[in-house]
């Protein structure tokens, strides 16, 4: 047979299964395509990223000497369409079947499945650049009502013998994260990134970008993201040399000004496929053995890979495509419209959201405790929260994006990602950054026009959903506050929360930034 091997802009990688013991007459098809990034509006940055990787990955591909079927944005004959692109070049390049690896969207496998005889023949392969396939995960699922990271982590752990001595886990302890709390308190200096050159070919592809999607969020002038395995390589060994040794202490950190902090930026990369997982925990190992990295920092580090990264990945394809449509605690709310442009005078809200336009990155505290908390607390839908954090970040691919949104950050999967809702107050985000000395509002106020509008709301949330959050064990403590409180204060702080809620703007149509 002459078969079609599609490559998606994520499954940039020379050792991805579709590549494999490829017959000498095999096509090998990479299609740039305005559906993909149009679905939901995606930042340029990222557009940006994908043409441009696709570029480089397929000039790799010519030097190893596959024969290669490239479409363009501009091609007149391209579908836009990815399933009906990879028809098209099979049927014109005389291809009898088309193969592709598991893609990292549910939509794209169901469209792939449902043309499998449709046309010719679409051979589905199974994806091996992770630690687990959906297959092992659901294994590890079988029989457990009460699924946890933690344990699914410990079996990575003696799975891969990562961080392993003998039995036992390096260090002494499976988990290091209570060393991992530490806000900033004054550090003004942190590594810088890498700045990648960018030659003609990235050059071409960013201002394809920004011409093809001028009313997407972001701006091409800033970029920096790596967009070959050449410059993910460098990243990482910046990360290794340079930031390692602190990414755990200041782990949870925010801070007003600096968006990268001690945090790897490699998601992305890892995303694509420039960089495989393996690799990356495998340089944080080695920093711990030969180079004496603390242990709470390659472990917190490891962790997020070799545990979150991939539990997160085995919900997805195990739960799809029930999860997406979950939403247990009943939010209706529409996503508030400065999401989109960051006008907020909350200071916290606003830096987190000014840093995701300039970089279209924002670390895991700031997704999880500042713009994911207050869309907790509003009660934001989930698929309007969804599409938000699909859009704006250039790692986001539904396999990674869906749990943590919708299971971590809006508590809408019945507690599959996390036992308790990551709920909190203004009290929190004044402990772990530098934000409320410089807001309107203050933290220590509940309410009145000075109340930081996170501390009424953090209340308001917990009121509304006691129905459903007031027996779990680990949310007793803090709905034995809410029931102390007099009938005076509750009725106050509702009326607070109530008239800040009124207030909101939402973003107006369907994930497009509502400025005009
Ligand atoms: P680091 O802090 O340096 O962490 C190292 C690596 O660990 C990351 O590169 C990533 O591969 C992995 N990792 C860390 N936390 C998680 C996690 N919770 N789930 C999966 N992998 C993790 N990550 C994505 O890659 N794509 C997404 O679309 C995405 N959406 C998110 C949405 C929300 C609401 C939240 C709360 C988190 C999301 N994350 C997502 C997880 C995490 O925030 C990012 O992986 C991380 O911020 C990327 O930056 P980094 O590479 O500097 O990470
Ligand atoms: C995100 C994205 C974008 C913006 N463009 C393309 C593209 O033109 N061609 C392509 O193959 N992939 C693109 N992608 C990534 C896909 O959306 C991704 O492969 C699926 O979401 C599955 O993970």
């Amino acid at each position: 047979s002459k078969p079609l091997l599609l490559v998606l802009g994520d499954q940039l990688t020379l050792s991805l299964p579709t590549l494999e013991d490829a017959p000498t007459d095999a096509v090998v098809a990479l299609c740039e395509v305005k559906e993909e990034a149009r679905y939901v509006p995606h930042h340029v940055h990222k557009i940006g990223l994908f043409l441009a990787a696709m570029r480089h990955f397929a000039r790799e591909l010519e030097r190893k000497g596959f024969t290669l079927a490239y479409s363009r944005l501009d091609d007149p004959h391209n579908t836009h369409s990815l399933v009906e692109e990879a028809e098209r070049l099979a049927k014109h390049h005389g291809c009898d079947e088309i193969r592709v690896t598991r893609p990292g969207e549910w939509r794209l496998w169901e469209a792939m499945r449902q043309r499998q005889e449709a046309v010719l023949p679409w051979r589905l392969l199974e994806d091996t650049r992770f630690f687990t396939t959906p297959a092992d995960f659901a294994d590890w699922m079988r029989g457990r009502t009460q699924p946890r990271m933690e344990y699914f982590y410990r079996e990575q752990r003696k799975r891969t013998g990562l961080l392993m001595e003998g039995d036992e886990p390096a260090g002494g302890q499976w988990n290091f994260d209570h060393d991992n709390r530490e806000p900033l308190k004054g550090r003004t200096h942190f590594p810088t990134l890498p700045h990648h050159h960018q030659d003609a070919t990235t050059r071409q592809a960013l201002a394809d970008a920004a011409r093809h999607f001028p009313e997407h969020m972001g701006d091409i002038t800033n970029f920096n993201l790596p967009v070959t395995r050449r410059q993910a390589l460098s990243d990482l060994r910046h990360f290794i040399a340079e930031a390692l040794a602190d990414f755990g202490r200041y782990q949870d950190a925010i801070s007003d000004r600096e968006p990268y902090l001690y945090h790897s930026r490699l998601s992305a990369a890892m995303n694509i496929g420039l960089l495989s997982p393996r690799e990356v925990c495998e340089a944080a190992e080695r920093s711990y053995y030969e180079k004496g990295a603390p242990i709470n920092a390659v472990e917190g580090f490891i962790r997020q890979i070799l545990g979150w990264r991939e539990y997160v990945r085995g919900l997805y394809w195990t739960q799809m495509p029930g999860y997406k449509r979950e939403n247990r605690l009943n939010a209706r709310r529409e996503l508030p419209s400065f999401y989109w442009d960051a006008k907020t005078d909350l200071r916290c809200m606003n830096r987190a959201l000014q840093m995701t336009i300039d970089n279209a990155y924002a670390h895991h505290i700031q997704r999880l405790m500042i713009t994911g908390n207050f869309a907790l607390l509003c009660g934001v839908k989930p698929e309007a929260l969804c599409d938000w954090y699909l859009a704006v970040y250039a790692d986001a691919s539904e396999w990674v994006e869906l749990p943590n949104t919708l299971g971590m950050v809006l508590h809408a999967d019945g507690g599959l990602m996390g036992s308790k809702p990551y709920c909190a107050s203004g009290k929190y985000i004044d402990r772990m950054s530098d934000h409320c000395a410089q807001c309107r509002y203050s933290p220590k106020q509940l309410t009145g026009t000075h109340a930081c509008p996170f501390n009424s709301l953090y209340w308001h949330f917990l009121e509304r959903n006691a129905e459903r959050l007031q027996d779990n064990p680990r949310m007793k403590l803090i709905y034995g506050s809410l029931n102390r409180m007099s009938d005076e204060k509750r009725d106050a702080i509702r009326q607070q929360a109530e008239s800040f809620l009124r207030r909101l703007t939402p973003e107006k149509g369907y994930g497009l930034p509502c400025h005009t």
